[in-house]
Parts: C-alpha cells; structure tokens; sequence
C-alpha cells in the first residue's frame, strides 16, 4: 500500500513533513513530491498550489505516476454551517464543484452531462475517521464541501451556494480531488480545519488562522495515517 497525502499550499503539508522525518523530494510536472517510509509503510506528499486545476494535476499524478492507492486530503476552509468555528475540522462525506455552471442548458448547478453534482468519500475511510475521532475524544462534523476556483469572502455568494449544494464548507482543491478519485478508482479522504467564515472579513481570519488550523487539520490526518496503515 502506497499512500498519498496532499494539501494545496505548502503550510498545509509542513506539519505532515515535519512528522514524517525524513523524505526524498522529487520534482514532477512543476511541483515537488516528498516520498517517505513512515511506520513500514510508503508515503508521498505533496501541496499541488491552488485551485482546482492544480489539485487535478497533483491527485492525478500520485496516483499514475506515484503509484499511490488510497489519498488522504489535508487543509483548511471556509465554513458555512453556523456549527462550524474557527478550528472545527470537517471530513466530507460529498463534494461538489460550486462554480461548475451550465445552467443555460437545463442542468443543475454544478452538473454536467456523465457526471454527477456530488462525489461520494470512500465509507471505510469514514469509519476510521469516527474512530479516530472518539479515540482524540474531538468534535468532527460530516458534510458537504463545496469546492470553486474562488476564495469567497461574501454572504450572498454563500448563500447561493448552500442554496445549491446544502454545503457546510467550501474551499477550492476538494472537488476536483474527488472527481480524479473516483475516476481512478482510489479511495480518497478529504478533511479541512475551518480558517474563516467565507464572509466579508475572510482573508483577514483566513491570514490570522490559516497556519494553526492547518496544523490541526494535519494532526488528525496523522491519526488516520496511522489507521490505515494499521487496518
Ligand atoms: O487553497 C485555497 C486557499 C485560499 S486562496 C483554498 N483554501 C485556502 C481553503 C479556503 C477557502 N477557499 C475558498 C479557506 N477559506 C476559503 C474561502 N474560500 N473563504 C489563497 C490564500 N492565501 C494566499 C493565496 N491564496
């Protein structure tokens, strides 16, 4: 078993590096890949820079050229769901690409022809994420992520997009995550620790908060590695 774990930008990946040791770092395709044994078993991670065009390109090559079989996402978002604070980590249990738009045509948002609005996580993965919730005795929601090349920082577009989608949390990599898995037939995981509220005051959260919630973010990953590496 060969596992990747991906973040989009490089403080989402450096409390994994750091709890990993030692690694090799070989570059591919424009980004870095950090391969590493970790308790037996083979790592690789990587930040793919964001959005979901390089999300796409970072899932993809861990998986064809890495030779990864299962994926474990690790970053922060924006939350939705008022139950979300600054901190609160959310697993996805689907994902959806918000800005995804031929409506002109009939289709739902976020539809289009031989695809699906939603991806579904992989529902082992989900179990092991209970477990290692109850065993850290932390508070994890399960909801939708909604995912778009935008960073939102507006009420309004929020609403629309749980009018959509119904999503607890946006960001700007998962989506396409899900869509590259699903294709490829890998099991994948998607967790976020909430750095704003996607409102008018988002970027001055998301600078204030980003790095502490990554590391949040990246220590519950840590407990999953361990989980299935164990199973
Ligand atoms: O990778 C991008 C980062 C913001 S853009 C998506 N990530 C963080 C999740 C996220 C998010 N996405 C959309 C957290 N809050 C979000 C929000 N909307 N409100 C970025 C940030 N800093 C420097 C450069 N780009």
């Amino acid at each position: 078993m060969k596992i990747a774990i991906m973040g989009a930008m490089p403080e989402e990946v450096a409390p994994i590096l750091e709890k990993i040791g030692t690694y090799k770092t070989t570059e591919y395709a424009g980004n870095k890949y950090y391969e590493a044994t970790y308790k037996g078993t083979e790592l690789v991670v990587a930040y793919s820079k964001i959005g979901k065009v390089f999300s796409t390109l970072t899932a993809t090559t861990m998986i064809e050229h890495f030779s990864c079989d299962v994926l474990l996402f690790s970053g922060v978002a924006g939350g939705i769901n008022p139950e979300l604070k600054i901190g609160d980590l959310i697993v996805a249990t689907k994902l959806s690409q918000h800005d995804l738009d031929i409506t002109a045509f009939g289709h739902p948002m976020g539809y289009v022809p031989e695809g699906s609005v939603f991806v579904e996580t992989d529902k082992d993965l989900l179990k092991l994420s209970k477990e290692v919730a109850s065993e850290l005795g932390k508070k994890v929601i399960e909801g939708v992520i909604a995912t778009g090349d935008q960073f939102v920082h507006d009420s309004s577009m929020k609403e629309n997009i749980v009018k959509h989608f119904n999503a607890d949390a946006l960001e700007m990599e998962g989506g396409s995550v899900a869509v590259v898995c699903n294709a490829l037939n890998v099991p994948f995981f998607i967790l976020r620790a909430i750095s704003d509220t996607a409102d008018t005051d988002a970027s001055f959260s998301f600078d204030e908060f980003m790095e502490s919630s990554a590391i949040i973010s990246a220590e519950f990953i840590m407990k999953m590695v361990d989980k299935v590496i164990s199973k």
